[in-house]
């Protein structure tokens, strides 16, 4: 009904929405930080809290008329804390980087020093790239992986920390195939007076069900996206120490956000809950599964794999060990119905805008219902694209047997009918 509304009201844009769902649903979604929520937190999403506004904490609002909007706030909370085992959550924060910018502008001051993983070796814009607020602000130093194993250098890192004495070190990637050793970098933090901050965003679901180990124990603050491996709405969440508690909900409110996103928040309780269930558990077991066998597979075609493989939900290829950078590589596949990024390399030849490397990730092929059969197959349509780039014919049968493939792995088949209708 809500969806005939939208096609009454506004074609165009409702034309558009039907055309992503089209996308979504007849390519292979593997965008390592994407993902395909359920029905109840897409409802959650579009539901009546987007009308309120609710400035402050629940049962201390600027607005009247806030009582359920502290319930779901309320249960956001407790769902967060009980999920990652933590003291404290704060789960306004619009995104990622606000959560980041939560937790930098509670703890520092404009100059101070702090270690951060370097873009290029998978590491994130928010910590600390020269182009970035937090670049600009603060004086980070990078550290990075070895080019050894191509693993996070906690050595190097080791003698970076006692040679800055940073006030921070932040931990976390959105492109590094291996588990992180959160213990250790918060044993380095400690040694030399520094607060850890470990950003998760990429591995927030695993580390919810155990599979990847926690900060929680080891890093002061712990931040995150809500959409990625968790399977929420688009958001950010700060996790921390009761003591820190006060000082990061001012930073986010008034500091640096208004409003929050009521009916996100709505969302992220959904999924929260969501998280909390033993499926969930099941669920990441298998994004791991896949994550290895679709590795194995491309491997097996020639590639070089990043690290020599992974621990998590992604990996990154190196496609420049067969020649194409991944530019190319990204739109061949792009023509071929499979979504990916290219991405840069640690110590990567090529400028970044070319680079040699795609990032791949299984969640959202997993959500779907995908296994390693699948995984094969995917690794060697992946292979067979990116070897006929230049063959739009080849392209094109390609995306056909992909949408032959993911017409058996239906995705939100309703929304699917009505928009057709
Ligand atoms: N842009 C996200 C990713 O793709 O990993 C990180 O913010």
């Amino acid at each position: 009904m809500i969806q005939r509304a939208l096609k009454q009201a506004d074609p165009e844009t409702a034309q558009a929405l039907a055309g992503e769902l089209e996308r979504q649903s007849s390519g292979l979604e593997l965008i390592a930080s994407e993902n395909f929520v359920s029905e109840a937190v897409l409802e959650a999403m579009s539901s009546v809290l987007t009308n309120k506004y609710a400035e402050g904490y629940p049962g201390r609002r600027y607005y009247g008329g806030c009582e359920f909007a502290d319930a779901v706030e309320r249960l956001a909370r407790t769902r967060a804390k009980q999920l990652f085992d933590a003291e404290y959550a704060n789960v306004q924060p619009h995104s990622g980087s606000q959560a980041n910018q939560g937790v930098y502008f509670t703890m520092l001051e404009p100059g101070d020093k702090v270690l951060g993983m370097d873009l290029s070796h998978g590491g994130h814009l928010t910590h600390g790239h020269p182009l970035n607020l937090s670049g600009k602000l603060f004086e980070f130093v990078a550290y990075g992986v070895s080019r050894d194993d191509e693993r996070i250098d906690y050595d190097a890192l080791h003698e970076l920390a006692k040679e800055h004495r940073p006030k921070m070190i932040v931990v976390g990637a959105s492109a590094y195939p291996r588990t992180i050793d959160f213990e250790r970098i918060g044993a380095i933090a400690d040694e030399v007076g520094a607060s850890a901050m470990a950003d998760i965003a990429h591995i927030a679901g695993l580390v919810a069900v155990g599979l990847h180990p926690s900060p929680v124990p080891h890093c002061r603050y712990v931040t995150t996206t809500t959409h990625k491996t968790l399977r929420g709405p688009r958001g950010g969440l700060i996790l921390g120490r009761k003591k820190d508690a006060k000082a990061i909900n001012r930073t986010v409110f008034p500091g640096i956000q208004g409003g929050p996103f009521m009916h996100t928040i709505a969302a992220k309780a959904v999924a929260f809950g969501e998280a909390s269930q033993p499926e969930f558990r099941d669920y990441i077991d298998r994004v791991l599964e896949n994550a290895k066998a679709l590795a194995q597979r491309i491997a097996g075609h020639g590639f070089r794999i990043v690290s020599g493989g992974t621990d998590n939900h992604l990996m990154l290829v190196d496609v420049f060990s067969k020649g194409v950078t991944g530019k190319d590589a990204e739109l061949a596949l792009d023509a071929a119905g499979i979504t990916v990024n290219k991405n840069t390399i640690p110590f990567d030849e090529n400028p970044p805008m070319v680079c040699s490397g795609i990032r791949i990730g299984t969640p959202a092929l997993t959500t779907r219902g995908m296994g390693p059969d699948e995984m094969a197959v995917v690794g060697d349509l992946i292979a067979r694209a990116i070897e006929a780039r230049e063959d739009e014919s080849e392209l094109a049968r390609i995306k056909a047997a992909v949408a032959e493939m993911t017409d058996g792995f239906p995705l939100y088949p309703q929304r699917l009918a009505a928009a057709r209708a």
